[in-house]
């Protein structure tokens, strides 16, 4: 089987539309095809100030979260990035072949640090892309499933792979980004120019998965769209519906053109009424298997030690070859 890794922030507290929509939903189908790696990357977190509390809290619920979209730790290794202390060891390796320049380009990196003003914002935060490398290459993982916004971090991935191998000797798989074309970019649903983001100016744009179920109906019944009333997905003259349209068509697994004429001389508000009914659909019983997993932390303790454990087995036998590879003593 092949494998795929993929790692989500514990930031939010809550996962939005776009981490489902993008990420987690691939994450839940490819446990059953590929030898799979997920996990809930907290220091990645740390590259941004931090309540050490609510990071424990956020850590758990994004868990909770991870198990309630359906990840079954017996068809996948759920672990937390911290507990295998290899990422933050291989990802000193991998800064060491990373060129500033190259680190410079990353346009995340550019636009995050740009909002922050370079006072406040963190060495981590420029390094990240190059902590997501090892966390990559640890797994020796084929595919990585993500969003769009990923898939420069990606490149990078690929070019320091190839780098250290063509320096040292093959060490690393080479991996490639799984991104759906349909989801890779959920847009803001104020501002449908934009993707939607946790750091989006207006909280109406963002749909968090673990809000209530009204105000949600609500952000979507007050999404924008435009002055025309005609439903059909066009990116370019139409970014609010076609948004609207992508979210309906994967909640509900029909396909667009379907969607196209079955709402052919309806308006606006019966499309938005459907979409609030699928998405109260979908959000009810996701939060309630969070919080099922979240009253019951043993057991999300166990599923964590445990999947820590197996990564760990993977990681340290990466680790070490890397190691050896760079003529690094090996502790006698
Ligand atoms: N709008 C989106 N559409 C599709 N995929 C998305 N992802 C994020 N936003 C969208 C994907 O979600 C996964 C986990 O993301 P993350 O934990 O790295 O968070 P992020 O990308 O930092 O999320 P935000 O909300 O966009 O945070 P900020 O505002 O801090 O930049 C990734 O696979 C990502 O591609």
């Amino acid at each position: 089987r092949p494998r795929v890794l993929s790692g989500i922030q514990p930031t939010a507290g809550s996962f939005h539309l776009g981490n489902y929509l993008g990420a987690v939903r691939q994450w839940v189908a490819l446990q059953e095809s590929h030898d799979a790696f997920y996990m809930v990357v907290d220091l990645h977190a740390i590259t941004v100030p931090q309540d050490p509390a609510e990071l424990r809290r956020n850590t758990r619920v994004a868990v909770a979260q991870l198990l309630a979209a359906g990840l079954d730790p017996d068809r996948c290794t759920l672990f937390v990035q911290s507990h295998v202390p290899e990422h933050a060891q291989l990802a000193w390796v991998m800064n060491c072949v990373t060129g500033f320049g190259e680190a410079s380009r990353m346009t995340q990196f550019k636009d995050k640090s740009a909002k922050q003003g370079a006072d406040r914002t963190t060495v981590g935060l420029f390094t990240y892309p190059v902590l997501m490398v090892a966390d990559i290459l640890l797994y020796q993982a084929n595919q990585v499933p993500v969003g769009e916004d990923q898939r420069q971090h990606l490149e990078l991935t690929r070019d320091l792979a190839d780098r250290f191998n063509t320096r040292y000797g093959d060490t690393f798989t080479i991996p490639s980004p799984y991104i759906v074309k349909e989801t890779a970019k959920i847009f803001d649903l104020q501002d449908p120019s934009i993707k939607m983001s946790k750091s989006a100016s207006s909280p109406k744009g963002i749909i968090d998965l673990l809000d209530e179920p009204k105000a949600t109906a609500k952000k979507i019944k007050s999404a924008v769209t435009d002055t025309d009333t005609v439903i059909r997905f066009d990116r370019e003259a139409k970014p609010g519906v076609s948004n609207l349209l992508t979210i309906l068509s994967t909640l509900t697994g029909t396909d667009i053109p379907k969607l196209e004429s079955a709402y052919e001389g309806k308006g606006y508000g019966a499309l938005k009424t459907d979409l609030a009914e699928a998405m109260v659909d979908f959000v009810t019983p996701f939060r309630d298997r969070t919080q099922e997993y979240l009253d019951d932390p043993a057991t999300l303790d166990s599923i964590l030690a445990k999947g820590a454990e197996k990564a760990r087995a993977v990681a340290a036998e990466t680790l070490a070859t890397s190691y050896d590879r760079l003529g690094l003593l090996p502790a006698k």
